[in-house]
Formats: structure tokens, sequence, C-alpha cells
């Protein structure tokens, strides 16, 4: 029997080309810039910058704070891997303490005792990923995390922290920022984010692998129904075009920030206990791509806007109507 606390991150020996992900710390942001935003014709490069946590009070965090904070709070935890095929997505709702519990030290092989189905699939299966549970931190009970942590990176220059006070942490509240914990062998199986943003994982607990790659490697990632490829364990007929993929790899340590460009593929493994938060944004670098995206969901944005407390007061008038209304005129 295999134990599936302990988890064998290796991407599959197939691939040609394998890069490790660059650490640094101390960076300006221009050699920042120049290394992994406008490197590699434009695609630039990932890397795992070991200082961005440094002034968080975030990084401060443990699971067993969460417990203490939030143990009452609902959750639903899913395994969304494609590995399990046909894809049927399994999850459970419970207190946040139960789950914790579970990620600690449950039996990850099956459902924490008295959590809820959500899901029409309900069995678990430890080698095709753990529940994991990953949320946006719109919920109201968890806004005073959004106090913890920063946009504002000190190595990249993210617009959405030039905003300027509740608009900047609302900021937050668009479906892009989300809060993950999980044990060993979550997974989060390869794609691409949304609307070539750039996005930053902060772990603060715990220990993950990531595989990236490229984003001119698409087409090679893909096999003849779309499905992307498990890099780590693949049938070369499927993909027969997957040697041309240059694979960059790393092991993203606790305290650490993984720092992805857009549209670079990743695939995420757990590989312990671990807590950590995601932020998407943009800078000048890809504020044309994200625009036009954002602007083409106006009805979300509100959504979200209504939510956070005091600029959904700003959103309307003393009798509670939308803002903006025409001014009422006698003339
Ligand atoms: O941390 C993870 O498990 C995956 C995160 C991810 O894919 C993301 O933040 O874009
Ligand atoms: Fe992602």
């Amino acid at each position: 029997m295999t134990d599936p606390r302990h988890i064998d991150p290796s991407p599959s020996a197939l691939w040609p080309t394998r890069v490790p992900i660059e650490r640094v710390s101390g960076l300006t942001r221009d050699e920042f810039e120049r290394r992994f935003l406008s490197s590699n014709d434009g695609a630039g490069a990932p890397v795992i910058v070991t200082d961005a946590l440094a002034r968080w009070k975030a990084k401060d965090w443990t699971l067993d704070h969460f417990r203490r904070r939030f143990g009452e709070a609902r959750v639903r935890a899913w395994c969304r891997s494609s590995r399990r095929k046909p894809y049927q997505p399994v999850g459970y709702e419970m207190p946040l303490a139960t789950y914790i519990d579970y990620v600690e030290r449950g039996d990850l092989s099956k459902p924490p005792a008295g959590a809820t189905p959500v899901s029409d699939a309900t069995e678990l299966e430890s080698a095709m990923g753990t529940l994991y549970w990953y949320e946006n931190l719109a919920r109201p009970e968890f806004a005073p995390l959004l106090e913890e942590f920063d946009n504002d990176l000190y190595f990249i220059d993210n617009l959405q922290a030039r905003l300027a006070g509740d608009w900047k942490r609302a900021i937050f509240y668009f479906p892009f920022s989300n809060i993950f914990i999980g044990g060993p062998g979550t997974c989060v199986d390869m794609h691409k984010d949304y609307w070539s943003s750039h996005t930053v994982i902060a772990e603060i607990v715990g220990a993950k692998h990531a595989i990236l790659f490229p984003p001119g490697d698409e087409a090679y990632l893909h096999n003849a129904s779309g499905e992307p490829v498990d890099p780590r364990n693949f049938d070369p007929a499927e993909y027969p075009e997957y040697a041309n993929c240059t694979l960059y790899e790393g092991t993203l340590e606790g305290g650490e920030m993984l720092f992805m460009p857009p549209n670079w593929y990743h695939d995420v493994l757990g590989l312990e206990p671990s807590l950590a938060i995601g932020m998407n944004f943009f800078t000048v670098h890809n504020i044309g791509e994200y625009l036009p995206n954002l602007l083409s969901y106006p009805l979300q944005l509100y959504s979200v806007l209504e939510k956070h407390p005091t600029l959904r007061a700003q959103l309307h008038d003393a009798e509670g109507r939308l803002l903006p209304v025409a001014p009422a005129t006698n003339s």
C-alpha cells in the first residue's frame, strides 16, 4: 500500500527539456521586469521570490490559527482532477475545523466523517488527488484577512494596488483572489489562468511542486480531444509533439511566492498540508488583454462590489436606489 501522505512530484521522465525555476530575492522592479517579464521574447519566465511575504502579517498564519479563527465556517472542498476518467468532480461540505483536521492528519483516501456530499460522484481515490478547499476571499467572514496581506508587491508594479482606499481592497473581491488549504496530493491540474493575468501563489504554510510551460507550447500540450497533458504521467502517443515543450519545475516552500507571467500553463501538486493565497492581477504588460475582459463582465463586477461593506453603501442612494441615478430636477 502506498502512503497517500507521501507524494512523489516527479514529472514524467519523458520530457527532454527541463529547466529549474529560478529563486530570487531583493530584486528591483527594473531587474524583475527585464528578467521575468520581458525575457523569452516577451513571454517572461516563472520565478520563486523568496522574500515577498516578509512584511505580511499573513506570513505567520498557521492551519491552527484558521481552525481557531474560522473553524465553524462551512466550506466545500473538492477533488477536481482530470486524472479521474470520465471527469467527475467530488465535493464535500463541512466546517472548516473538520476540513483542517482531515488535511493535517485525516485519512486522505476517504472524506472526513460527518462531511456532506455536494456532488454526484462521492468516491475519493487518493491517486487522483484529495479534497481541496479553495475559495474567493469575498465571504464576509474572511474580510479581516484582507488587511493581513498586500497586493502591492515590491518587485512588480501591480496596477490594482494603486487603487485608492476601499477600492484597493475591493479588487480582492473580484473573482481572482483565493485562499487555498489542502493536504498532500491536492492537485490543480494543467490550465492557464484567466484573462492573461499575472499570477502569484503566496505559499504561507507547506510545500507544493509546480510545473509550468511557456505560452508558445500550448499546441503541443493538448491531445486530439483538447485535453491538457498530465505532465507527471502521460501516454506519449496521445501527445505526439510533447518533445517540443520546455518544462519548468520547482518546489515552492512555505514563506515563498511563485510568480507566473500571463498564459503560462501550470500544474501544481501539494506535497504537505498547506495554506496559500493566490492573486491574479495586471501591470502595464497585460492591461490591454485584461481590461476588455473586465469590461465584458459588468454584472459580475457589480455583484462583487456589492459584497464589499463600504463600497456597497456608495453604490446606492439613501433610498437604496442603485447609483448613478439621474438627479431630480424641477425644470
Ligand atoms: O496552489 C494551487 O494549488 C494552484 C494554484 C493555481 O493554479 C493558481 O493560483 O493559479
Ligand atoms: Fe492557476
